[in-house]
């Protein structure tokens, strides 16, 4: 299956897409993730990316997109993956059209998680004092909140319009958030 996961900073995204990509035997393909490995390990590629990641910013599309290009010719991405964290503008969403109607692929369905603001900051400032990511302070979780709210929000009317959109409620312990998860992509 070709599934992406969507939602607020927060949400539970990279938390759910750990079990469902396990469950589904695909591999979970995290932007997020590929660029905290990449500052980790100073390489180019992440020093391009933490100038913008540190504000809460999206990193340039031109960049992001040739990452997940290049992550898709990947022999375990041949029969599906999850995406986490990508697309997040509406030129990822059209970029992603492009190489996946290349191979005649598209995107089957798309897991939207909602939660309350409130909820994500706490969450987030719980993170925080956990694991101390330079993206979790609170004036740079209200960026990415704001950045998420303009940029990415409105591209699930068009995930929407194909009907694809899966909606789940995102509130409750990770545990009652995964049933719900199981629940909804099962139907
Ligand atoms: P991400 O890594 O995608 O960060 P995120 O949106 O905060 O989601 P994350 O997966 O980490 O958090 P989750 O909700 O699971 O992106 C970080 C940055 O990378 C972006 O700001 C941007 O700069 C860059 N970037 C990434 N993709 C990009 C793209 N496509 N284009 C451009 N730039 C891009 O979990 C949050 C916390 O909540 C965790 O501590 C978790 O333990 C907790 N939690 C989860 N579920 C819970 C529950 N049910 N109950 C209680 N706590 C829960």
């Amino acid at each position: 299956m070709r599934l992406l996961i969507m939602g607020p900073p927060g949400a539970g995204k990279g938390t759910q897409a750990v079990n469902i990509a396990k469950t589904l035997n695909i591999p979970h393909i995290s932007t997020g993730d590929i660029y905290r490995e990449n500052m980790k390990n100073e390489t180019l590629l992440g020093l391009e990316a933490k100038v913008f990641y540190d504000k809460g910013m999206y990193v340039p599309d031109e960049i992001t997109n040739r990452i997940v290009e290049d992550r898709l010719t990947w022999d375990d991405a041949k029969n599906g993956f999850l995406l986490d964290g990508y697309p997040r503008t509406i030129d990822q969403v059209n970029f992603l059209d492009q190489i996946l109607s290349k191979k005649s692929q598209k995107i089957e369905k798309v897991l939207e998680l909602t939660n309350d603001i409130p909820v994500v900051v706490a969450r987030l400032l719980k993170r925080a004092q956990e694991q101390g990511r330079i993206d979790d302070t609170k004036e740079v979780i209200t960026k990415r909140l704001e950045v998420y709210a303009t940029s990415t929000a409105p591209l699930l009317a068009e995930y929407k319009n194909r009907g694809i959109l899966v909606q789940v409620d995102g509130m409750g312990s990770v545990s009652e958030v995964e049933e719900k998860i199981k629940k909804a992509l099962s139907n």
